[in-house]
C-alpha cells in the first residue's frame, strides 16, 4: 500500500518545501519513506514512518521509549564531548503542536526522523571490518544505556523475547492449523520439537540471577546500523521501536544471526547458508571492545550460545507465521516465511555444528579485553 508521504509530512516540523518520497529500507512491519525537502536550494531529507499497531498495540508507548532513550543518548553524547550527536543518534521530528505522533484519517499512526545522510546499511555482511563495527555500536549502545533505569520504559511487546512461550505459541498455531499448511513441514515441526529444551536457558539464568536485566535494543540486526560511507565506522544503531527491558545476550545473539551467516535471511538455497567464524570472531571482538567490561560472566559464557537460542526463536516466529497465513511478518513470494525459517533453522545447524569453535572464539577474545 502506498501512501500521501507529502500530505503527512504537513504534519511535523520540517524544514523546506517536498520535494519527493520513496519507499525505504528493508523492514517486516513498518512502512517506511525517505522523503527529500527543499530548504532555501539545500535538500533535506527525512524519513517518515508508519507504525504497524497491529504489532505496536500502543504507538504512543513506542514513542515515549524512543523519546526517553535518544533524549539519554544524546545526553551521554554531549557529555563525553561528541561533536555531531545527530550523526550517531535518531532524532525525532516533533509536530507544531508538540507531540512525535500524528494519527491520519484511516486510523495509521505516523512519525519522523531527520534522515541522516552520507551512510550505508548492509543486509548481509560484505567485508569483516563491518562485522567488527557493527558489534562495536550495538555494544556502545549497550553501554550508554548502562545507567537508563529499566522501570522507565513500557514493555511495548510483552514477552517479545520469551523463546518458551514463543514455542507455545508455536503448538498453538501448530494444534490449530488455520491455513492447513501443517501437514506440509513435518521435517521442520521435528526440527523445533527437537530444541524445547532449549529455549528456556536464558531465562532460567536470569530467574537464577545471573543474567541481569538491561534496557536492550532488541532487534540487533545488521541493517539496523548505519555506517560512515568514508571511514566505515558504524555510527549509529536505529529501529528503536523495541527497545525495552531485556537480556543483553538476546541482542548479541541476533546480531550474530544477521552478521556472521554467508546468506540473506530469506535465501532459499540452504547450501549458502553457513555460520562463519571469522566474523563471529568479529562480533565478539568489537562487542567486547565497546562494552565487555560491564558484562557478567553468565553474559560472556552464553554469548556463542545466545546466537543459536534467538535463530531458533525467529525462524520459529517465521514458522508460526507460514501456518497463520503469514498474517505478521510482510512477504514477497509464496512461501516467504516458510523459506526463511528454514534458513534459520539451517543457521541454527551450521552454528551447533561449531559450537565448540564459538566458545573458543569467546574465550580467546575475552582474554584480549580488559
Ligand atoms: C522484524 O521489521 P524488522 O525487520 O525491523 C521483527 C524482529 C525480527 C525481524 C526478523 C517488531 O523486524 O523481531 O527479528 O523482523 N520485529 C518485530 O528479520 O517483530
Ligand atoms: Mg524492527
Amino acid at each position: 500500500m502506498t501512501h500521501d508521504v507529502q500530505a503527512i509530512g504537513r504534519n511535523f516540523q520540517v524544514e523546506g518545501a517536498f520535494h519527493e518520497a520513496a519507499p525505504f529500507g528493508s523492514g517486516h512491519i513498518n512502512d517506511t519513506y525517505r522523503a527529500r525537502y527543499d530548504h532555501a536550494g539545500t535538500p533535506r531529507d527525512y524519513l517518515h514512518q508508519r507504525i504497524n499497531h497491529h504489532v505496536f498495540k500502543s504507538p504512543e508507548k513506542v514513542m515515549e521509549n524512543m523519546q526517553k532513550v535518544t533524549a539519554h543518548i544524546w545526553d551521554k553524547l554531549r557529555q563525553a564531548g561528541e561533536a555531531d550527536p545527530a550523526r550517531r543518534c535518531l532524532r525525532l521530528i516533533p509536530m507544531p503542536e508538540g507531540g512525535l505522533l500524528h494519527k491520519d484519517a484511516d486510523g495509521n499512526y505516523w512519525r519522523t526522523m531527520d534522515c541522516i545522510s552520507g551512510v550505508q546499511t548492509y543486509d548481509t555482511v560484505q567485508q569483516p571490518r563491518q562485522a567488527y563495527q557493527a558489534a562495536r555500536a550495538f555494544g556502545r549502545f549497550q553501554r550508554l544505556l548502562l545507567d537508563f533505569p529499566a522501570s522507565d520504559l513500557h514493555d511495548t511487546i510483552p514477552d517479545f523475547h520469551h523463546t518458551p512461550r514463543r514455542f507455545e505459541r508455536f503448538l498453538e498455531v501448530l494444534e490449530a492449523d488455520p491455513a492447513g499448511r501443517a501437514a506440509s513441514i513435518p521435517g521442520e515441526i521435528q526440527f523445533l520439537r527437537a530444541h524445547q529444551a532449549e529455549t528456556a536457558r536464558l531465562l532460567d539464568l536470569h530467574a537464577a540471577g545471573e543474567l541481569p536485566l538491561r534496557v536492550t535494543h532488541n532487534d540487533t540486526k545488521l541493517n539496523n546500523v548505519l555506517f560512515d560511507g568514508d571511514t566505515g565506522e558504524g555510527i549509529c544503531v536505529v529501529d528503536l521501536d523495541t527497545v525495552m527491558p531485556g537480556l543483553a545476550l538476546y541482542d548479541f545473539g541476533d546480531l550474530v544471526r544477521t552478521a556472521a551467516t554467508t546468506a540473506a535471511e530469506d535465501e532459499a538455497d540452504l547450501d549458502r547458508v553457513r555460520m562463519d567464524l571469522s566474523l563471529f570472531r568479529e562480533l565478539v571482538r568489537g562487542y567486547l571492545d565497546a562494552v565487555g567490561g560491564a558484562l557478567e560472566e553468565a553474559e560472556v559464557r552464553n554469548l556463542a550460545f545466545s546466537a543459536r537460542l534467538i535463530t531458533l526463536e525467529i525462524g520459529m516466529r517465521f514458522l508460526t507465521d507460514h501456518l497463520e497465513g503469514d498474517i505478521y511478518f510482510k512477504i514477497h513470494r509464496d512461501g516467504h516465511n516458510l523459506d526463511r525459517a528454514r534458513n534459520q533453522f539451517a543457521l541454527v545447524r551450521s552454528m551447533e555444528a561449531q559450537a565448540r569453535e564459538m566458545e573458543l572464539i569467546v574465550e580467546e577474545c575475552r582474554s584480549c579485553v580488559s
